[in-house]
């Protein structure tokens, strides 16, 4: 019997899929994510016509550290930001889930009231196994959403490691979230705090001890202004994020108008094009960091060189450092 073939369904050609995806299609956005993802020739053809289609969103990070209730916060947020109209979309970096990409199920869960809002696109990352490393896979990722023409991408990331602060540069506007009886933690944190966060939120603030938290802070960004040279003061807020009676819930609209005014700031003056720039030459660094270990490690692939340099290092003939040295000097001839 003559079975009817099934004609194969159509692949978008890059050029289609941007199309799709500026006009806003999530589908067409998941399939861009996947393809970036896989960190392969297609998601940099991709990423090459998205680039000159970059949208005017503000980028905004939640940063801080593991249940400190950032997920919480941007829940909470979502639902002010969408009530001014405003589209979200929402890039999570789940350091506890290394394996499982795409939706997890802790944020899927604390979510879920948007799942079925068209105006909010969210999307979870694993922490690992993206073939040209987190922070790459990240920015394209914020890229694409913005792309969709989102009014506001929000980016959330704990507040470690190194993969972690190069996301953070990502965003326009960072805001750092603590809690109270952080305070060993944020004694030696304190020195970077002026350096990444534009807006400081004292989380859990229903519980013992946020008034010292707030003032202490208070007190490092009056201390730290000294030292900084520009017109932003960081502002320090209590939110209570998540109770048990959800009228406690406190603080997010203030924190979504610093946000908003820390924006303004931005872009009535001159800041945001320094901002943008600290963005490109980020995503200059990952990229080239990444195109560079492609394109050598192509170039050492059948020769067996590989090999030997690995046995020469665990020999203890040589090391990675004078390896690196010597293989650039080949390759790039300086
Ligand atoms: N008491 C109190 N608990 C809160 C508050 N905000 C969040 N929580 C709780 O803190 C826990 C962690 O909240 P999340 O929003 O998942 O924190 P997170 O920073 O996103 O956590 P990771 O993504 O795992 O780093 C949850 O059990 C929340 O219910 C708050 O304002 N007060
Ligand atoms: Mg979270």
């Amino acid at each position: 019997m003559k079975r009817t073939a099934i004609p194969r369904k159509h692949a978008d050609s890059p050029q289609e899929l941007v199309e799709r995806l500026i006009s806003g299609d999530r589908r067409a956005a998941a399939r861009a994510i996947t393809l970036v993802e896989k960190g392969a020739a297609p998601g940099t053809e991709l990423m090459k016509r998205l680039y000159r289609h970059m949208g005017r969103s503000m980028v905004v990070g939640i940063t801080g550290a593991g249940g400190s209730g950032k997920s919480s916060l941007i829940n909470h947020m979502i639902h002010v930001l969408r009530s001014q109209g405003r589209r979200v979309g929402v890039v999570a970096v789940d350091p506890t889930s290394p394996f499982s990409g795409g939706a997890l199920l802790g944020d899927r869960l604390r979510f879920q009231a948007h799942s079925m809002d068209e105006g909010v696109y969210i999307r979870s990352m694993a922490s690992r196994g993206y073939l040209g490393g987190l922070a790459r896979a990240t920015t394209d990722v914020v890229r694409i959403i913005e792309a969709m023409g989102n009014d506001v991408v929000i980016v959330e990331t704990l507040g470690a490691g190194q993969d972690e602060v190069d996301i953070i540069h990502v965003a326009q506007t960072c805001v750092l979230v603590l809690t109270p009886g952080m305070g060993d933690d944020i004694q030696a944190m304190k020195a970077g705090i002026m350096e990444i966060a534009d807006i400081i939120v004292v989380n859990k603030a229903d519980l013992d001890g946020a008034e010292t938290c707030l003032r202490s802070l208070e007190a490092t960004v009056h201390y730290g202004l000294a030292e900084k040279d520009a017109d932003w003061i960081p502002r320090v807020m209590p939110t209570v994020a998540a109770s048990a009676r959800s009228e406690d819930v406190r603080g997010i609209e203030d924190l979504v108008d610093a946000i908003l005014a820390h924006q303004s700031y931005l872009r009535n003056g001159t800041a945001i094009h320094e901002v943008q720039a600290k963005r490109v030459e980020q995503e200059l660094g990952l990229v080239f960091r990444d195109e560079i270990q492609k394109v050598v490690f192509k170039g050492l692939k059948g020769t067996g060189k590989k090999r030997r340099y690995i046995r020469a290092i665990l020999e203890g003939r040589t090391d990675p450092y004078s390896v690196v040295e010597e293989v650039l000097k080949t390759f790039l001839k300086v």
